[in-house]
C-alpha cells in the first residue's frame, strides 16, 4: 500500500499527517462495503468507527427483541457471490446478534478489520481549498489528510431523548434503546416504562411484557403494525437462496423498495369481489409486502389507500379485546403506509395482559420525571426502569455532530440548518470530494431495504472517486444548478405522495423548533433514482464541478 506525504513547506511543530486517498467514517452496513470497495479499487483508506465493533445499528441496538424487518434473503450484502454461497441464516427475520455476527464475519473474511480504528469518533473535517484535500481530526487527537471523505454514518444513529423536566433525577435505570448496555438491563420482576411505540418500541414492548412485573407504555401516536411470520430457515431455503443469487440480485437492484416482489396490480384491475382474497394472500405472507406491494397505485390513489387502510384496521381490531383500548391503539387520523410500517409479533395481544397499561399521550401528557417515576398531567407512574424508544435525529443527525467545513470554510451544519439540500443524497455543492450514504433525498434515507440501496450508493461513490482519479482531476462536487435541479425533482415527485402528505413521521426532518420540515425520503422510486445516478456516471459527471 503506497502512502504519500504532504507537500513540503508545511514544517510546523506538529508531525506531518499521512495523506490518504480516502477516509471512511462508520463501519456499519454502508461503511463496511464502502471500505471494501475502495480498497478493491486500490485506494489507501482508513475507516473510523465510534463503537468498539462493526455493525453500526446492529452494534448499538441490543435492546430485547431487536430484529430486522426485512425478510430473508434480502438483508445481506449483495456484492459477493462467494459470500452468498457460504452465508447461513437461521430465521426469516434475523435478530440483532445474528446480523452482528454476520457483519463481523464479512469484515474478517475480506480482511477489513485492520483498516478500521475503533472507539474513535471523527470530530471535524475541514477542506483545504489550496491542496484540495480534507484535514480530518478524531477525538483521540489524531489528524489525517485525505483526498476523499465518505460519511457512512447512518441515517438513524443519533438517538433523540426528549428533554423531559427532571429526567436526570430518576433514581432507577434509564436508557435509550440504541444505547442498550452490552451487559443487558435487569428487567425481570421490575416495573418498567417504555416511551415510544414505533418500530423499536413495538419490538421491546412485545418482548419484555411477559417477564416484567408491570409495563407502562407511553404512546404519543398510534402506529399501524402488521404481523411478522418468522419461520426458521431450512437447508432447502439456503439452497434456493444460493441458486437464486443471479436472478435476485438483478431484480432487487431495480425493485421498488429493495425487495423482490411480483409486480402488484392496479386497484381498478382487481374486481371488488376479489379484493379481500388479494389482501388476505398478501397479509398471510407476514412481511413488508403489505406496505408497498398491495396495489401499484397505493401511494397515489386514495381509494386504493383507503381500502388497504381499512383492511389493516380490521385485522388490528380483531386482536384487541377491549374496544376502548382498540380505539387508542388503532390510528384513525392518517392512512396506512404513510409512516414506516413496523412488523410485530403479538404486540396487540400484549395489551390484553393484566400487567400492561397504556398511557395515551394524546389524552394525557408527560409533565416531568422524578426519582421514582413519570409524572403525567393526570397522575404518577412509579417505575424502576425507563426505556426510551424515542427514535433518532433522522437523516443528518450523525453528520451534523461533526464540524464539516467546505470551500471558503462554509459549515455544512450551518448550511443545512438554513437549507437542507443534497445532490442525489450523496454530495453537497461546495463540499468537494465529500460523499455520504443514507443521507436525505435518496431512497436509502428512508424507504428502502438498507443493504440494497447502500450497495448502490457505495458503488456510485467509488465510481465518482474512480472517475476523478482516472481523469487526473483533483476534485468533484455538484454545481449549484445540478443540486437545485435534484431538489426540485425530489420535491416534485415526493411531496404529492401519500407519505409526503403525512407531516408526522421521521421521514420529515424536524427543525430545531420541533416543526416538521423537509421530507428526507425520496419517493420517486429506486429505479428512477438509480437511473439518475447512472446517467451522471455515463455523462462523465455533467453538471458537476470538476477540478
Ligand atoms: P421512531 O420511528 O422515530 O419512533 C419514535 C417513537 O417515540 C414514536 O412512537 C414517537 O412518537 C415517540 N416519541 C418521540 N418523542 C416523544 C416524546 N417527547 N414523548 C412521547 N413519545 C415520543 O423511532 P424507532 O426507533 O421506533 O424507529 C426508527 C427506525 O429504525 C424505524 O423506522 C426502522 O426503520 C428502524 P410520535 O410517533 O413521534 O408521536
Amino acid at each position: 500500500m503506497s502512502v504519500h506525504r504532504l507537500e513540503p513547506g508545511n514544517e510546523s511543530e506538529t508531525p506531518t499527517p499521512q495523506v490518504l486517498d480516502a477516509i471512511v467514517v462508520g463501519a456499519g452496513i454502508g461503511g463496511v462495503y464502502q471500505l471494501y470497495r475502495l480498497l478493491q479499487d486500490g485506494l489507501t483508506v482508513r475507516a473510523f468507527e465510534a463503537a468498539e465493533g462493526v455493525g453500526g445499528v446492529w452494534f448499538w441496538n441490543r435492546y430485547p427483541g431487536a430484529r430486522v424487518d426485512s425478510h430473508f434473503p434480502h438483508y445481506q450484502f449483495w456484492f459477493s457471490r462467494e459470500l452468498w454461497d457460504e452465508s447461513d441464516w437461521t430465521e426469516t427475520f434475523p435478530a440483532q446478534p445474528e446480523i452482528e455476527r454476520y457483519v463481523n464475519h464479512v469484515v474478517d473474511k475480506f480482511d477489513l478489520r485492520r483498516h478500521i480504528t475503533f472507539s474513535t469518533r471523527v470530530t471535524s473535517a475541514i477542506f483545504d481549498d489550496k491542496s484540495g484535500t480534507w484535514r480530518v481530526t478524531t477525538d483521540s487527537g489524531e489528524t489525517l489528510v485525505a483526498r476523499f471523505v465518505v460519511f457512512n454514518t447512518g441515517g438513524l444513529s443519533t438517538p433523540k431523548i426528549p428533554p423531559f423536566k427532571g429526567h436526570e433525577t430518576f433514581a432507577g435505570v434509564s436508557c435509550h434503546t440504541s444505547h442498550w448496555p452490552t451487559e443487558g438491563v435487569e428487567l425481570a420482576g421490575k416495573r418498567v416504562a417504555v416511551i415510544g411505540t414505533a418500530a423499536t418500541g413495538i419490538q421491546v414492548i412485545q418482548t419484555i411484557a411477559p417477564e416484567v412485573a408491570h409495563l407502562t407504555v407511553f404512546q404519543r401516536t398510534p402506529n399501524y403494525a402488521v404481523p411478522m411470520k418468522n419461520p426458521k430457515i431450512t437447508e432447502s431455503d439456503l439452497k434456493w437462496m444460493r441458486e437464486s443469487f443471479d436472478e435476485l440480485s438483478r431484480k432487487v437492484r431495480w425493485s421498488r423498495g429493495g425487495f423482490v416482489f411480483d409486480d402488484p396490480p392496479y386497484f381498478k384491475d382487481v374486481p371488488p369481489d376479489q379484493r379481500e382474497a388479494h389482501m388476505r394472500a398478501i397479509w398471510d405472507s407476514g412481511n413488508l409486502s403489505i406496505w408497498g406491494n398491495t396495489f401499484a397505485d397505493f401511494q397515489s390513489n386514495q381509494q386504493a389507500n383507503d381500502y388497504v387502510t381499512n383492511f389493516v384496521r380490521d385485522r388490528m381490531r380483531e386482536r384487541i379485546k377491549d374496544p376502548k383500548l382498540a380505539a387508542k391503539l388503532i390510528p384513525t387520523d392518517y392512512s396506512f403506509g404513510t409512516r414506516r410500517v413496523p412488523l410485530e409479533n403479538g404486540y396487540f395481544e400484549t395489551f390484553n395482559r393484566d400487567n400492561v397499561t397504556l398511557v395515551d399521550l394524546r389524552e394525557d401528557s408527560i409533565v416531568s420525571i422524578d426519582a421514582s417515576g413519570i409524572r403525567t398531567r393526570t397522575g404518577h407512574h412509579e417505575v424502576d426502569v425507563i426505556i426510551y424508544a424515542t427514535g433518532f435525529d433522522s437523516g443528518v443527525g450523525s453528520i451534523n455532530r461533526i464540524d464539516i467545513r467546505g470551500i471558503g470554510g462554509v459549515s455544512l451544519r450551518q448550511l443545512w440548518s438554513e437549507d437542507l439540500c443534497t445532490t442525489v443524497g450523496m454530495q453537497v455543492h461546495g463540499f468537494p470530494n465529500l460523499f455520504m450514504t443514507m443521507a436525505p433525498f435518496a431512497p436509502a434515507a428512508a424507504i428502502c431495504n438498507v443493504p440494497v440501496c447502500v450497495d448502490q450508493q457505495c458503488d456510485w461513490i467509488a465510481d465518482a472517486i474512480g472517475f476523478v482519479r482516472s481523469q487526473g482531476l483533483t476534485s468533484i462536487h455538484p454545481s449549484a444548478q445540478t443540486q437545485q435541479a435534484w431538489m426540485d425533482h425530489h420535491r416534485a415527485v415526493s411531496e404529492p405522495t401519500m407519505i409526503g402528505r403525512n407531516m408526522n413521521s421521521w421521514y420529515r426532518r424536524e427543525g430545531p423548533d420541533g416543526s416538521k420540515r423537509e421530507l428526507i425520503a425520496y419517493l420517486g422510486g429506486i429505479p428512477a433514482y438509480r437511473r439518475a445516478c447512472d446517467e451522471m456516471i455515463a455523462s462523465g459527471f455533467k453538471g458537476f464541478e470538476l477540478v
